[in-house]
């Protein structure tokens, strides 16, 4: 592995590690970051390091100059290394500012860490360190071709593929978390946490996330004007008595010429340092929220539980979660309303009985105005002003406040309401929702503790009560979420209907994080590269059904499409008794799910991505997408140089064998989904319809003996249904008695049979 070096250079000292270079400009102030793969342009030129603090007063490294300090070997999260730290040539009465930059042996990018000591004689207030301070994008074109990837701060808050040329998006609370309120000057753009830049035509690209996270929140901001990147860590103004340190979060930085994977390495680094558990299981269920909303009962999950267990094998999931309705107040968890006469624990009961788990909705870090919690504690609430509470939502018909999380008294309720519903309720899984309450930016009982650090006070004792029990976050933060939960929603709800509905009573929530399908289908295919590494992305859920609904079949195959290629969880949530048998199977074809999200390959080049990618091994598996209102052609490129066999799912169609493109007419707001089999000159099977995998979840094995050809099925959601097989021309018809044979077109064959139980199907010719 590369050696991490050390040099001097003419203007201050190099380290570099074989893959990316660091050198500073001692005098000036500054460093810049190079990558040293090949043939690649982009780099990051003339960062400074500064320090703001509560007088308002800036301290910045720039043309005041560096001080080597030394090098240092590291050995931690990311592997190991050599840090080298560098401190602001300060006057005496100024606070003292440094930044450790460490590479580390094989890895791609730099982590920046900027530090502050107080050596005056009176107490100090820290607001914010920029890690990176205006430093110089440099990528092979120019900036008004480039796409800036805004990552957005909670779980409904929207993430974007924004043109450089344009505008950013303001947003506000609740979406918008860290330190700035304000919308953005024109030709600035902000991102939470982490942001990328790239050059859409040429692919090169700078990704610049912070991988700690647990306590301070921070953004990344670029201006066009000037193409220069700044990195935030907010301290939240903490206090640092004189002699004290405080230190800002970690910043990776990395330039690459494949920029979407440089988001799955940062995640990667992220999760790494969050020690975030590197086992995801994927999770099935049924959900409530979706069709009964506010007016769920007891006797509407039972019917749903009967459901359920009746069609055990056509629809295998594993949990049943109530989502709302069933309490008596916000924070009013531990009693429930009228609906439910029989009580929480008893329906947990009845779930299990029938053989499913049983998830539960709160909204824990909430204090509605009209429960019990806050006739008993107004104290308890997060203040925006001295004598006036911090609104954290208007919903439930009331003024709902934020749970001071740096009160002991309240962690305590906390985690005795957890084991409550965990321990004497027997709740399997806790779908914690307006988490973000915890972390919004007010005045708590101890200011020196900040917004994520108050909110993992909170979540920390969740994970206490809840044990090994699988966490859902929702509108979290996502950030400070890592480590802590096993899932997390990644975008805005999703809807009864395709486009955001105008909300004039919710001016605070921009239109792209309202309910609606579409808000819903783009965060999950520009968050999709969090999965599996930072925890299992929840992409919301199906919504299948004919009624109640404004959603076109097209608009219901596109979001099944979507939920079934993002990875780990599929929930239902419609009427299950009002479903007829064909929108039935639509949910079993993303039954079992399948734990790997797919790749959209074309990331940075258009607002939402057209084109998913899923290597299956033994084949492909493309989803193209319609997101215009009228049916159009789109051209899907295949493999360069060879033929493909295509199938497509949706219709059931062999497209026989292809090769450079297929045009195909999408109508509005739908897709393809296709399987791409590379061909041999044997018989073959190139489709399936029992899963949207099409082979990945259901066929074990597929073997040839001389003009034999043996396929075996595991089954999945059970039902009648086919797979395709192509046999070249002169082999004659396949004989089989394990399916019925029909001819179709281009050398292709449907065999079909019930699948519900492991299946050989041998084929003779
Ligand atoms: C239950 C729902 C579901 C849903 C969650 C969340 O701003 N608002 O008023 C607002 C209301 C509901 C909401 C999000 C925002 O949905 O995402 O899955 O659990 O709560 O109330």
């Amino acid at each position: 592995m590369s050696e991490v070096v050390v040099q001097e250079g003419d203007r201050g000292p190099v380290i570099s590690n074989g893959l990316v270079r660091v050198a500073v400009h001692a005098n000036r102030g500054t460093f810049s970051i190079e990558s040293l793969a090949d043939a690649l342009v982009a780099r990051l030129d003339d960062a400074s390091v500064s320090l703001a603090v509560s007088n308002q007063r800036g301290y910045s490294t720039r043309g005041i100059g560096f001080i080597e300090e030394g090098t240092m070997p590291v050995s931690d999260a990311q592997g190991r290394g050599t840090a080298l730290r560098l401190r602001r040539e300060a006057e005496e009465h100024e606070p003292e500012l440094a930044v450790t930059i460490a590479l580390y042996e094989g890895c791609p990018f730099a982590v920046i860490q900027a530090d502050a000591a107080n050596s005056t004689s009176a107490p100090l207030r820290v607001d914010a360190f920029h890690v990176v301070d205006s430093a110089v994008v440099v990528l092979p074109s120019p900036a008004e071709g480039w796409r800036f990837y805004k990552e957005g701060w909670q779980s409904w808050s929207p993430s974007l593929v924004l043109a450089v040329s344009g505008e950013d998006v303001h947003m506000a609370p609740p979406v918008a978390g860290s330190g700035v309120g304000t919308a953005p000057a024109p030709g600035r753009f902000r991102s939470e946490t982490v942001g990328a830049i790239a050059d859409p035509a040429g692919g090169e690209g700078l990704v610049a996330g912070f991988i700690s996270t647990a306590d301070q929140l921070a953004q990344v901001e670029f201006e066009r004007e000037t193409s220069t990147v700044s990195a935030v860590s907010y301290a939240d103004g903490i206090q640092l008595p004189p002699g004290g340190r405080l230190s800002s979060e970690r910043l990776l930085a990395q330039l690459s010429s494949r920029p979407y994977e440089a988001l799955q390495r940062y995640a990667d680094a992220l999760a790494a340092e969050m020690n975030a558990p590197r086992r995801f299981q994927a999770v099935s269920g049924w959900c409530s929220w979706y069709h009964y909303y506010w007016r769920v009962s007891e006797d509407d999950i039972i019917s749903n539980l009967d459901q359920l267990a009746a069609r055990r094998r056509e629809l295998p999931l594993e949990y049943v979660q109530i989502d709302d309705g069933y309490q008596t107040g916000i924070g009013d968890w531990l009693t429930a309303n009228e609906k439910f006469p029989h009580g929480m624990a008893s329906l947990a009961d009845e779930i299990h009985r029938r053989g499913f788990k049983a998830g539960i909705w709160l909204a824990p870090f909430l204090i509605g105005e009209k429960s019990d919690l806050w006739q008993q504690h107004p104290d308890w609430a997060v203040r925006y002003k001295e004598d006036r509470p911090y609104i954290a939502a208007l919903n439930w018909m009331q003024q709902c406040y934020a749970l001071d999380l740096t009160r002991d008294d309240v962690i305590a309720w906390l985690e005795d309401i957890f084991r409550t519903i965990c321990g004497d309720w027997g709740y399997d899984y806790l779908k914690v929702d307006f988490l973000y309450a915890g972390a919004v930016n007010g005045i708590r009982h101890n200011p020196d503790i900040t917004r994520a650090q108050a909110y993992r006070r909170g979540l920390e004792a969740i994970r206490r009560a809840a044990g090994e029990r699988f966490i859902l976050g929702c509108g979290n933060p996502l950030g400070p979420s890592v480590g802590l939960v096993d899932g997390s929603r990644i975008g805005p709800d999703v809807s009864p209907w395709w486009h955001p509905r105008p909300a004039p009573l919710d001016p605070e929530r921009t239109g792209l994080s309202r309910p609606s399908t579409l808000n819903s289908i783009r965060n999950v295919i520009l968050r999709s590269w969090m999965h599996g590494r930072l925890w299992l992305n929840d992409p919301d859920c199906l919504i299948v059904r004919e009624t109640d609904t404004e959603l076109t079949v097209d608009e219901i195959r596109t979001l099944t499409t979507v939920i079934g290629l993002s990875g780990g969880m599929v929930l239902d949530s419609d009427d299950l008794a009002s479903l007829t048998e064909e929108r039935r199977r639509l949910i079993s074809l993303a039954l079992p799910a399948y734990d790997t999200a797919a790749t959209p390959v074309d990331f940075f080049q258009s607002d939402i991505p057209r084109r998913l990618e899923l290597d299956c091994g033994s084949h492909r598996i493309v989803a193209v997408f319609n997101w215009d209102e009228e049916t159009a052609e789109v051209r899907v490129r295949l493999p360069d140089g060879e033929s493909v066999h295509v199938y497509d799912f949706w219709s059931g169609r062999y497209l026989g064998l292809r090769s450079k493109q297929l045009a195909l007419d999408l109508p509005p707001h739908g897709c393809t989904l296709l399987r791409l089999t590379l061909p041999i000159d044997r018989s073959l099977l190139v489709g399936s319809t029992f899963h949207l995998t099409q082979g990945r979840m259901e066929l074990f094995a597929e073997e040839w003996h001389g003009l034999h050809h043996r396929i075996q099925l595991l089954p999945v959601a059970v039902r009648e249904g086919e797979v395709t097989i192509w046999a070249p021309p002169k082999a004659g018809a396949p004989r089989t008695e394990d399916a019925e044979v029909v001819p179709l077109n281009d050398g292709a064959w449907a065999l079909k049979f019930r699948l519900d139980e492991p299946k050989v199907i041998d084929l003779r010719y």
